[in-house]
């Protein structure tokens, strides 16, 4: 008699059907706000907006390792996943991109440079790597003060690694051995600079060799393997063991932003080729095949995510733009007015 051919079972590190299902939801939701800023920036009703499409399995992988109330997270712009995956609301992502007044910044930065002090999420910072001395900076005060169990989670694109402040921040951490793990979301390109413009080494990961730093590379569209790489390296750092370069690899399958147009740089045909990669579809899959969910509540799953997002859109267009009299609310001490 012919055996039954089995197939590999799903490795999961440790992960738990509904932990399986939340990142799948996770990772929906994501590509459901950013298309929403898409649509809404098409529509006229937003200036701006920032597509996060091909790292969904970065960000549900990293935010599952995150330790809420503990770790501290130091993003960049495109994590609009890892931000709302470690907490922050829907609801938040619509009102910075309409500038509304209740939006946390008061409606004065760019869509997606969230911030929540009470998740333990950073400010995000415009300016390339800018942010990553701040990280060390979090990291440096745990380790002074003792605070064992807690790390800095700090992402940044394949670009930044070229930035002076990023080589400043690896060699910092590694001497130190600091309770740090930096995120590479290594997406191919940086706006308009592809990877074998940016520096000359294949593999960003082998940079950590040379600040004598621990490196690991890992298939970014696939979840599950963030997750284990990720909170391997996240422990460590909790428990002493020092900082970690981890390399994600993805790729951007839309303009950098909605002010650029990729057309003048790449062809269509090299984004067809990625297309593989996609990870909602594919995570979608392997979790259908594993008996994780069913198609029907995938789709479930889906008009409950739309649904949600309709409503914080309507939400938020409907609230109010800032007071022009609130513009150095904030800014100044007191009620210093500059103009007067
Ligand atoms: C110091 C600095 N230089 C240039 C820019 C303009 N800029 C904004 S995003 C970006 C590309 C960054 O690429 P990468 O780090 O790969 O991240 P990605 O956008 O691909 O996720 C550049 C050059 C900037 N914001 N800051
Ligand atoms: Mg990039």
């Amino acid at each position: 008699m012919a055996e039954a051919i089995t197939k590999p079972a799903l490795e999961r590190h440790g992960l738990d059907e509904e932990q399986l299902r939340w990142m799948l939801r996770n990772m929906l939701l994501q590509r459901t706000l950013d298309n929403r800023g898409f649509q809404l920036n098409r529509q006229g009703k937003i200036p701006f907006a920032t597509g996060s499409e091909g790292h969904e399995g970065i960000h549900a992988g990293s935010a599952l390792a995150f330790a809420r109330g503990r770790d501290v997270l130091v993003p960049y712009y495109r994590d609009i996943g890892l931000c709302i995956g470690i907490g922050m609301e829907p609801l938040q992502v619509l009102l910075a991109m309409f500038a509304r007044a209740a939006d946390i910044s008061g409606g004065r930065q760019f869509p997606n440079h969230f911030t929540g002090r009470a998740i333990g999420l950073m400010s995000i910072s415009s300016i390339i790597a800018a942010h990553l001395p701040h990280a060390v900076g979090a990291a440096y005060a745990m380790k002074l003060r003792g605070e064992s169990g807690r790390a800095v989670l700090a992402s940044f694109g394949d670009g930044a690694t070229s930035e002076g402040e990023w080589h400043e921040s690896m060699n910092f951490a590694a001497v130190h051995a600091l309770p740090i793990v930096f995120l590479c979301e290594n997406n191919e390109w940086a706006i308009s600079t592809p990877r074998d413009r940016q520096m000359k080494v294949r593999d960003v990961v082998e940079k950590a060799d040379g600040y004598g730093m621990r490196g690991e590379i890992v298939d970014g569209s696939d979840p599950i393997a963030v997750y284990g790489v990720m909170n391997g390296a996240l422990e460590r750092a909790r428990s002493g063991g020092g900082p970690t370069l981890v390399e994600a690899k993805c790729y951007r399958f839309l303009s950098h932003t909605t002010d650029d147009d990729d057309r003048t740089y790449r062809t269509r045909e090299e984004i067809e080729r990625h297309r593989h990669l996609d990870p909602v579809p594919r995570f979608e899959r392997v979790l259908v095949e594993a008996g994780v969910i069913t198609s029907d509540d995938v789709s479930a799953m889906k008009r409950e995510i739309l649904a949600h997002v309709n409503d914080v859109t309507d939400r938020a267009e409907a609230l109010p733009y800032p007071l022009a009299s609130d513009l150095y609310t904030n800014v100044y001490e007191g009620t210093h007015e500059p103009w007067l």
